[in-house]
């Protein structure tokens, strides 16, 4: 894969972001600023920023509960998504979602959901208007492995199917659906891979090797951007922390210590910047740098969050829909 160097650097600094990020909501959680559950993505980084680089502005994505790497891959605020964290007025959702609702259209974040598989008939309706519309803007769904137990994934793909959709299904395949493994949700690892290729272009890759994910997405972009119709990825990858909230939950008993250690130690974002050394395609001390850039950019937006303004009580109704 001839792949420029200017992309794989983009690739490290959108999985790197996304970690850094995540690791300061971390570790300032507990002193209870940021008014919103949290789902940690650590681990699975390789996912959105492999996806995402093929991305053009107006392509929508959808996404999850579980969605700051989709959203910051996407090109999405980082200042509005820590703000609406702390659901202030700044916040992408107008602080009115959480980390649970990001949205930030202008790069194309059409918005992500806290129930499993929300997003799936939601983007496939999108694929239909922007197909209608004649554009060739692919639209992407990411969802896990526990949205495909919802009747409305089967409803989804079958339709995009039958219309020959330009969408793509991404699949993130962490294992786990809470606290139950997915072997005991599941009859085999291929229940969705023997569609006929003619309906549903399909692949399966390693989640936590960036290229390959890059690689194959790139595939299934190319796939539904020629109007040939959806795409289904799959993405094996492990999710380090717990369900939500911050920390690890290996004292709760459902997963062993040993597994979540030997995924950890696969980690897409060591294993990339040694493949970045080892091919001389940046120097230690500027990836350093670009660390400490990341640094100063997430310190600034967590500054821009604890100084801007909460809702007003007044406008508590504006920017919902319902009564
Ligand atoms: C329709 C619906 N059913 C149940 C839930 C409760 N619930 C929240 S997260 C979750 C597990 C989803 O697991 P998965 O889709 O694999 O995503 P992951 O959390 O692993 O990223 C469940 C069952 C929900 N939010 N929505």
């Amino acid at each position: 894969m001839n792949i420029p160097r200017e992309t794989l650097l983009s690739l490290y600094h959108d999985m790197l972001r996304t970690r850094r990020v995540e690791e300061s909501i971390e570790s300032l959680y507990h002193e209870d600023q940021m008014k919103t559950p949290i789902h940690l993505y650590i681990g699975q980084e390789a996912i959105a920023a492999g996806v995402c680089a093929h991305l053009r502005d107006d392509d929508p994505i959808f996404t999850t509960y579980r969605s700051h790497g989709q959203y910051l891959s996407k090109g999405g605020d980082l200042n509005s998504m820590i703000a609406e964290l702390h659901c202030k007025e700044t916040g992408c959702s107008k602080g009115r979602g959480g980390s649970m609702h990001l949205i930030d259209l202008s790069a194309g974040h059409y918005g992500s959901s806290a129930i499993v598989g929300g997003c799936l008939p939601i983007a496939t309706g999108m694929a239909f208007a922007k197909k209608a519309q004649g554009s060739d803007a692919v639209t992407v769904t990411f969802f896990g492995d526990g949205a495909t137990e919802e009747g409305i994934f089967y409803e989804s793909v079958n339709y995009a199917m039958l219309k020959k959709l330009p969408v793509v299904f991404v699949l993130e395949n962490n294992e786990w659906a809470v606290c139950s493994h997915v072997s005991t949700r599941k009859i085999g690892e291929n229940l969705f891979h023997g569609a006929d290729p003619e309906h549903l272009y399909t692949a399966k890759v390693d989640g936590n090797a960036v290229l390959d994910v890059y690689e194959e997405a790139g595939r299934a972009f190319a796939h539904a951007r020629s109007g040939k119709g959806p795409a289904f990825l799959e993405c094996m990858t492990y999710r380090i922390r717990g369900h939500a909230g911050s920390g690890s939950d290996a004292d709760l008993g459902y997963r062993s210590p040993e597994d979540i250690e030997v995924w950890a130690k696969r980690c897409p974002i060591r294993s990339f910047r040694a493949w970045l050394l080892r091919e001389e395609v940046e120097t230690p001390i500027e990836l350093e740098r670009m660390d400490a850039q990341i640094e100063t950019e997430i310190e600034n937006a967590f500054a821009f969050a604890t100084a801007s303004p909460l809702p007003k009580g007044e406008d508590l109704l504006l920017h919902i829909y319902g009564e």
